[in-house]
């Protein structure tokens, strides 16, 4: 309200001024006479006498009279005229002449400037002590060694941007959030290819005293890609390739995406500005400037870490944080043993224990085959053959799969890098 009266009287100031009321000391809103407070004339700076600073009258600072601050006519400081300060003329603010604020005459210009530790409108009342800096400063302690302060303090939600920092307390010290909102990442599908690598080494022959695979016998288990003789066997009617063994193998996994991490949010916000003036006028404490209209009431102190807050006057704890540690991901997609393959080739069989007489060759597993007597059996004590050797010729293997080992989410977020805040109640 003070500021809006003080340009409603400069309007009318001009207005008057207008009129040529060059130096005239016609009227005093804050007094009378013909000297002032701080000043001696025609014009007092806030006293008495025609030349009012901040009021209405001959000699006037900011008002309407002969002897206007700022403006034109009598005593009018940084202008021209009778009475101005700053200037030349009659009531000369700082100068010589009729109306000097400070001084000498009508016209006074001075206001307080609550930052600089000053009685800057000789009202014996220095920054936060003057009236005049009550809407816009009050008196805080200084911070406790090791603390950062005063600042000013905003706190909202998460989800809205802070505000700037403003004028008063220029510096952003810190962002800080709290309360994570951090879901977990969504991982993809699994499938794995087809085995690869799989060995097809070992091949299992069933041999039948009977024909057509009937009757007793044995099994013979062959090595591949060797011709493996026997010395000794009963002479078998048939036989049958029974197994044809994969062995080791591998599925490769492919994931069908990379694992998607979302955004980080947080419950609630906050800010830290700094960069305050520091006036005078509080004794031991500071005459510092209110925080903008934005921001917390009252004023507050910072230190990094979660830390009890001192002793005086900043008791109102808050913890905020200013990073996040995310380690959100997905496990790998992997696959199990493979399974299910069918190993092809080929298993010859001889009469002599080299693998070349009288060959008879098997080509799929399961296949039954009568075998010939030996034609021409060899001499005693060789008794009548079927069947010496064996050679397994291994194929590729075929079919065959992979149960796949999904990709699940892993890690977490968690805020660190705290900062606390202490803030007078
Ligand atoms: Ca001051
Ligand atoms: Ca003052």
């Amino acid at each position: 309200m003070r500021a809006h009266l003080v340009l409603a009287i400069a309007a009318v100031a001009l207005v008057a001024c207008s009129r040529s009321l060059l130096g005239r000391g016609e009227f005093g809103a804050f007094g009378e006479g013909g000297s002032g407070a701080n000043g001696v004339g025609g014009g007092v700076p806030n006293g008495v006498g025609g030349g009012v600073p901040n009021g209405v009258g001959g000699g006037v600072p900011n008002g309407v009279g002969g002897g206007i601050p700022n403006g034109v006519g009598g005593g009018v400081p940084n202008g021209v005229g009778g009475g101005v300060p700053n200037g030349v003329g009659g009531g000369v603010p700082n100068g010589v002449g009729g109306g000097v604020p400070n001084g000498v005459g009508g016209g006074v210009p001075a206001t307080e400037d609550c930052t600089n530790a000053l009685d800057d409108d000789d009202d014996g009342k220095v920054d936060c002590e003057d009236p005049d800096c009550d809407a816009g400063f009050t008196c805080t302690p200084p911070p406790p060694t090791d603390w950062t302060g005063p600042v000013a303090f905003f706190e909202g939600p998460g989800s809205q941007a802070a505000p700037s920092c403003g004028s008063a307390y220029p510096f952003l010290l810190v962002d800080g959030v709290d309360g994570i909102l951090a879901a977990s990442a969504s991982c993809p599908a699994c499938t794995c290819g087809v085995p690869k690598g799989v060995a097809c080494d070992i091949a299992q022959l069933r041999l039948y005293g009977a024909d057509a695979c009937m009757g007793g016998g044995g099994t013979l288990t062959i090595a591949a890609n060797a011709c493996i003789g026997f010395v000794s066997m009963t002479d078998p009617a048939s036989a049958q390739w029974a197994t044809a063994l994969p062995g080791g193998g591998v599925c490769f996994p492919k994931a069908s995406s990379p694992p998607v991490v979302p955004p980080i949010g947080w419950e609630q916000r906050a800010r830290v500005c700094g960069g305050g003036s520091i006036g005078g006028g509080c004794g031991v404490n500071q005459c510092m400037p209110r925080p903008s209209e934005n921001f917390g009431k009252t004023l507050c102190i910072a230190h990094s870490g979660e830390v009890a807050c001192p002793a005086g006057p900043y008791t109102d704890r808050s913890v905020y944080f200013t990073a996040a540690s995310d380690s959100r991901s997905c496990t790998n997609c992997d696959c199990g043993a493979p399974t299910g393959m069918v190993c092809t080739g080929k298993l010859a069989l001889a009469t002599d224990t080299g693998c070349t007489a009288d060959v008879t060759t098997l080509t799929t597993v399961g296949q039954c085959v009568h075998l010939d007597p030996d034609p021409t059996p060899p001499p005693e004590p060789s008794a009548y053959k079927t069947l010496r050797s064996v050679v397994y010729t291994p194929g590729a293997s075929q079919g065959g799969g992979c149960s796949s080992v999904p990709s699940v989410a892993s890690g977490e977020a968690t805020p660190i890098d705290p900062v606390t805040v202490c803030c007078a109640p």
